[in-house]
């Protein structure tokens, strides 16, 4: 039987488990990534396995989400990471070189390998051909480490694109299509492939712009083919001998089939607050915009500044208008300003920001009150601007750069005709802020450099075999881990200080969860479907740890979320019937007893409602090795226990 593109890299690197849908596998990581919001921890669990120099074939520690320096944290943190990396092996992209996805599709991502990063758009690399997957900061650690990484054998999806885009529809068209049709769960245990003619009428960056989007599907992540598109890529970055074409067999065998014809898409936004509520620009209608901005790690290629440069030529930003671009790399940032492109976003009016996360996670630009702002970005769940009533609607650069304009929702296709864009044949390479490891040999010469806002990570307990707690927080469906842990300028600074972010844990759904958590010490929370989705911050995990939080009982959850709760030693539980989510109010008194030997035995446990008087059944559907976790007290004590 011929396999899918996904499952021959997976089955190269399987380790361990059975390559069948649903069943855990373990795989072997070739490469890592972390950002530095999530970084920070990553590095400090890390020191903590004790594992002198990382065992990966690359590893690379990206300065891109805390650029923002209104005080000493976030540089104490970039200098820490930089120390860090310099000892152990890890290559050190410094501040200002930019978006960690940007940079690795870039200068490192090699069709058929696989990685891992600390960030949930890692599915980037899919782009050119790897399986990039989003992980928590622990599993990143205990890959450098040259440990195992595990999943659950996702489903493939097969993505057959035919026809070619017509002139002005882009690639982000393209994912928020995908999106409008699976939603935000639709893509949980699948990995998503792009395959069929249409494939080869899409560059490299807008490969990889589909391919870092389908983190909004939830899925475990997204892939394109390796073909003579990534070659011409590849040799354009200097990096020919990295090339290798691969392909899925003609007669494999998917798990479900999406078509999609290319020529029948339209211009279409994701409008507030989720990714998956696409409308076409047609059904928004000309809505009036206060903000525009172009960049993020999934539209900020040269590609795509050098459209919005040929919009914007010559003309001027609406005076109602503030528009920001941020470069995806310093790369991109410097070609700009070598063919002149740099001058054209400036002359017209545009405000030039670092090649960097920037407005996406929250760090400036924060629209007026109410603002509609357009984005060129992947999240729009509320609140993550940075205004509580931000209105964030989702759309590729054309579509932004032609509204930026007209301070109006704008068709692109309005613009007359397209030219060509075309990818130059050598891009300008200079890997000088890329600050390489030194020999193993020299490593005890040198000193990492620890902040005073560097604070230990909590530790978990063993699992207790009697969990008796009140309900501390009941919320709905599709929590974001932007509720569970917020970021932006003010609270991102906090992310090497658990004690300290865990003030704000949930503080966007309940102001008073983190007090409420602490006096009752011990607590669970409930929540509704896709719990979880979005970033891959452990913090989502560490901080409820930290407030004391032993299991979460909810319909059904995330992936990575999920993944993170087991390694900080939380029980992740699922409601066997969902109608029982309805008879628990927050507060309940909820209790179970002999948990561990219900956990060993099946993948049911009972729980009784004390204050109401009845009793349920929740899944604990996990691995043997995710069930040994949790009793150990997660990964880092679990790891410690079998070293
Ligand atoms: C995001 O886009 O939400 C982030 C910020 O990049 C996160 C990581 C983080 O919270 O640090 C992600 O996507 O994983
Ligand atoms: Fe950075 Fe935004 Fe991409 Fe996250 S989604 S890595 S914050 S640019």
């Amino acid at each position: 039987m011929g396999m899918t593109l996904a499952q021959k890299i997976l089955k190269n690197h399987l380790v361990c488990g059975e390559m069948i849908p649903g069943q855990e596998i373990g795989i072997r990581i070739d490469q890592t990534l972390t950002q530095d919001a999530t970084g920070t921890m990553a590095y400090l669990e890390f020191e903590a396995m004790g594992v002198p120099r990382v065992k990966t074939e690359r590893s690379v520690a990206y300065i891109d989400h805390n650029t923002l320096q209104n005080g000493f944290e976030n540089a104490d943190d970039h200098r820490f990471i930089g120390s860090v990396c310099k000892k152990h092996g890890i290559y050190f992209s410094r501040p200002g070189n930019g978006i960690c996805h940007q940079v690795h599709l870039e200068r490192f991502g090699i069709p058929g390998k696989t990685l891992i990063g600390s960030d949930s758009h890692t599915p980037t690399g899919g782009g050119i051909g790897m399986i990039a997957i989003g992980a928590g900061g622990m599993d990143v650690a205990v890959a450098m480490g040259g440990g195992t990484y595990y999943i659950t054998c996702p489903k493939i999806v097969k993505v057959n694109l035919t026809g070619k885009l017509s002139p002005w529809v882009a690639a982000k068209d393209v994912i928020l299509e995908v999106l409008r049709r699976l939603s935000v769960k639709g893509g949980v245990g699948k990995i998503i492939e792009y395959c069929g003619e249409g494939v080869k009428t899409l560059s490299v960056p807008e490969r990889a712009t589909i391919t870092n989007m389908g983190a909004e599907l939830g899925a475990t992540t997204s892939i394109f083919p390796s073909d003579e598109i990534t070659h011409q890529f590849l040799k354009a970055q200097g990096r020919e001998e990295d090339y290798t074409p691969l392909s899925a067999d003609a007669d494999a065998i998917y798990d479900e089939v999406v078509e999609i014809n290319l020529s029948e898409l339209v211009p279409l936004a994701a409008c507030p607050h989720s990714p998956d509520n696409v409308k076409s620009v047609e059904e928004i209608g000309a809505m009036k915009i206060d903000q525009v901005c172009i960049g993020s790690c999934t539209n900020s290629s040269l590609l795509d500044m050098l459209k919005v440069a040929h919009i914007l030529k010559g003309k001027t930003v609406h005076p109602d208008v503030s528009l920001s671009i941020a470069p995806g790399s310093k790369q991109v940032l410097n070609m700009l300003a070598e063919n002149g492109a740099l001058a054209i976003l400036i002359d017209a009016g545009a405000r030039i920001l670092e090649s960097a996360c920037g407005p996406c996670i929250g760090m400036g630009q924060s629209p007026n009150s109410k603002g509609i702002s357009l984005r060129t970005f992947n999240r729009n769940f509320e609140g993550r601007s940075g205004t509580k009533d931000g209105q964030i609607y989702l759309v590729s650069p054309e579509l932004a750069a032609a509204s930026a304009l007209t301070g109006v929702l704008t068709d692109p296709r309005t613009l007359g005709d397209m030219p060509e864009f075309k990818l130059p044949e050598f891009f300008t390479i200079n890997d000088n802020m890329i600050v390489p490891p030194v020999a193993e040999e020299d490593m005890d010469s040198v000193e990492v450099l620890r902040g005073p806002n560097i604070k230990p990570f909590p530790v978990s307990e063993p699992m207790a075999d009697e969990i008796t707690a009140k309900c501390s927080l009941k919320v709905g469906d599709n929590i974001t881990t932007d509720h569970i842990m917020p970021a932006g300028a003010k609270i991102l600074p906090l992310r090497s200080n658990i004690p300290k972010i865990s003030e704000y844990c949930f503080a966007v759904c309940d102001e008073k969860f983190h007090d409420r958590a602490l006096e009752l010490k011990k607590s669970i929370i409930v929540g509704g479907s896709n719990y979880g989705q979005g970033s891959s911050r452990e913090h989502a995990a560490l901080a409820p740890l930290y407030l004391g939080v032993k299991a979460v009982i909810v319909k059904s959850f995330a992936r990575i979320h999920m993944a993170n709760l087991i390694n900080a030693g939380i029980i992740p539980m699922t409601f066997q019937d969902e109608a029982d989510y309805d008879r628990i109010d927050q507060m309940d008194e909820l209790s179970m007893t002999d948990v561990i030997a219900q956990i060993q035995k099946g993948d049911t446990v009972t729980v009784t409602n004390v204050t109401k008087g009845f009793d349920f059944t929740v899944k604990v559907d996990l691995s043997d090795r995710q069930k040994d976790m949790l009793i150990a007290g997660g990964l880092l004590n679990y790891t410690k226990n079998n070293a």
